[in-house]
């Protein structure tokens, strides 16, 4: 019997913790895959708007495991469709919270350095610019980027933008997520809540 107040601990922890890793996971991106679409595979289209997604006046180009494989699913998107263009999406967010931003990248086969960017903005502001040259290279070869911001507002905006040579040939982007990071002040409200239910269990016992 003297055992089960320690169990009791570890299985409200473990229940805490998977609290704590199911909402961290939750991806606040709609269709951050780009699996709304039906291309056909090994196909591509430009598309004047994706579900979830503003897209720019030079549209958005959804590729089918076309001259490169998805890194997620079967599309993925090229952001320089016939001239560079953009992609953004608003989600909605908490003033104060932290969230940590996750996509995959790839530059484009055989095309160089100066026309791969991808650059990444939040709220207006540039984080990152994802590029790379692809003129050796076979396929995609997909890389994780990723950030964290603290949101200021409601709402949030996070926009992909090709950038370099204008051309119509760019680097790839998919499986867009941007999840809240748990912070540890409620961890710490959780331990707390440990210790004082390891207290009472102890009381109780004698
Ligand atoms: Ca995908
Ligand atoms: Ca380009």
């Amino acid at each position: 019997m003297t055992k089960s107040p320690l169990r009791l601990a570890f299985a409200v922890l473990a229940a805490c913790a998977s609290i704590g890793s199911a909402s961290a996971a939750t991806n606040l991106i709609t269709n951050g895959s780009f699996e709304s679409v039906s291309q056909r595979a090994g196909t591509w289209s430009i598309y004047s708007s994706l579900a979830g997604w503003q897209v720019d006046t030079n549209g958005v180009e959804v590729r089918n495991n076309v001259y490169g494989e998805a890194f997620d699913g079967a599309n993925f998107v090229e952001l320089d469709t016939k001239k560079n263009s953009a992609i953004a999406q608003t989600f909605a967010t908490v003033a104060g919270q932290s969230y940590s931003v996750s996509f995959y990248y790839s530059p484009r086969m055989q095309v160089p350095l100066n026309s791969n960017d991808i650059i990444v903005s939040l709220n207006g502001a540039t984080q990152l610019t994802a590029t790379g040259s692809g003129q050796h290279q076979s396929g995609n070869v997909w890389k994780e980027y990723s950030f964290d911001f603290i949101a200021t507002g409601a709402s949030s905006t996070l926009k992909f933008a090709a950038g370099g040579v204008s051309n119509s040939f760019g680097g790839s982007l998919d499986k867009v997520s941007v999840s809240a990071v748990p912070e540890p002040a409620s961890w710490a409200t959780m331990l707390v809540g440990l210790v004082g239910l390891g207290a009472i269990t102890r009381r109780r016992l004698r």
